[in-house]
C-alpha cells in the first residue's frame, strides 16, 4: 500500500490520490454488500427451515407449504392513497346499528392492541412475527353493534379495492386494523396510514389504504377474488387460485 503523498506539498496529486481512495472503497463496499446479501439469503433460509418445522399454539405448522421466510414485508404494489392520515377517514357501515365514521386521531382513541402474527403471500414468501399494532375488527363491529344477519367483512380501500374476509377470520384476535408494524408507521407502499391484517388468510385480502370497513350477509368476492384467486384463501389448505 502505497504511502499518502504529502497533499499540501503536491496538490496536483490529490485528484488522483482521492479517486484511488474512492474506487478502493467503492470496491470494498460492493464485497460487503455481496457478503451482506448472502448472509441474508443464509438467514432466511434458515429461518426457512426453523419455520417449517415449528408448530404453532393452534396445531398447525408455523409456515404453510410452499412458503418461504422472507425478513421483510416485499411492497406487492397496488393504486395507492394519500397516505395521509391528516386526509384518512374510515367508515364502519353497512350491517351494524351504529354507522360510524372516524378520522386518525379518533381511530386512536379505540382500544389498541398489539399482536404478533405472520402474513403469507400467496406469491411465495412470508413474514413471521411482525408486531403489529391497531384495532381488532371485532372491536368495531361491537361498537358499531353488528347486526345478526351479517356474515363477511368487506375491507375497502383507495380507488375501489376490495376483500372479503368471512366473520370467522375477521374476529380473530390478530385481525386488525393497523398503523404499526414493529413500531413503525406504514410507507406509503405498504398501504400507509392505515391497513387491514387478516394474518391467516393470504396477505392479499390485508387491503392497504384502507378507507372503510362494511359489514354483509351476502359474500361479495373482492379485486382478487374476481381475477382468478380463490375466494377464501386459506394457506395451509393452499388456497391460491380460484
Ligand atoms: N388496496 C390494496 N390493498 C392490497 C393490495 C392492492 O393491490 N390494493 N394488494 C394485496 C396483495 S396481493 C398483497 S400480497 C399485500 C401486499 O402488501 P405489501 O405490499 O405491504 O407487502 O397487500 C394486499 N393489499
Ligand atoms: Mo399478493
Amino acid at each position: 500500500m502505497p504511502e499518502k503523498p504529502d497533499l499540501d506539498r503536491y496538490p496536483e496529486l490529490a485528484e488522483r490520490w482521492n479517486r484511488r481512495n474512492f474506487i478502493k472503497s467503492a470496491a470494498a463496499g460492493t464485497a460487503l454488500m455481496a457478503l451482506g446479501g448472502a448472509f441474508v439469503r443464509l438467514a432466511a433460509d434458515d429461518l426457512t427451515k426453523a419455520a417449517r418445522a415449528a408448530t404453532r399454539p393452534d396445531g398447525r405448522s408455523k409456515l404453510p407449504p410452499g412458503q418461504r421466510v422472507l425478513e421483510f414485508l416485499r411492497p406487492m404494489g397496488g393504486d395507492a392513497g394519500d397516505g395521509k392520515s391528516e386526509t384518512f377517514k374510515l367508515r364502519v357501515h353497512g350491517l351494524v346499528k351504529h354507522p360510524f365514521e372516524v378520522d386518525y386521531d379518533n381511530l386512536l382513541k379505540l382500544p389498541q392492541v398489539e399482536k404478533i402474527a405472520d402474513v403469507h403471500c400467496v406469491t411465495g414468501w412470508s413474514m413471521l412475527d411482525g408486531k403489529w399494532k391497531g384495532v381488532q375488527i371485532k372491536k368495531l363491529a361491537e361498537v358499531a353493534e353488528i347486526k345478526p344477519e351479517a356474515r363477511f367483512v368487506i375491507l375497502e380501500a383507495a380507488n375501489g379495492f376490495t376483500a372479503n374476509i368471512p366473520l370467522k377470520e375477521a374476529f380473530a384476535d390478530n385481525a386488525l386494523i393497523t398503523y404499526r408494524l414493529n413500531g413503525k408507521p406504514f410507507a406509503l407502499d405498504h398501504g400507509a396510514p392505515v391497513r387491514g391484517l387478516i394474518p391467516d388468510l393470504y396477505f392479499w385480502k390485508s387491503s392497504k389504504w384502507l378507507t372503510g370497513v362494511k359489514f354483509v350477509k351476502d359474500d361479495q368476492p373482492g379485486f382478487w377474488e374476481t381475477r382468478g384467486y380463490h375466494n377464501h384463501a386459506d394457506p395451509w389448505k393452499e388456497e391460491r387460485y380460484g
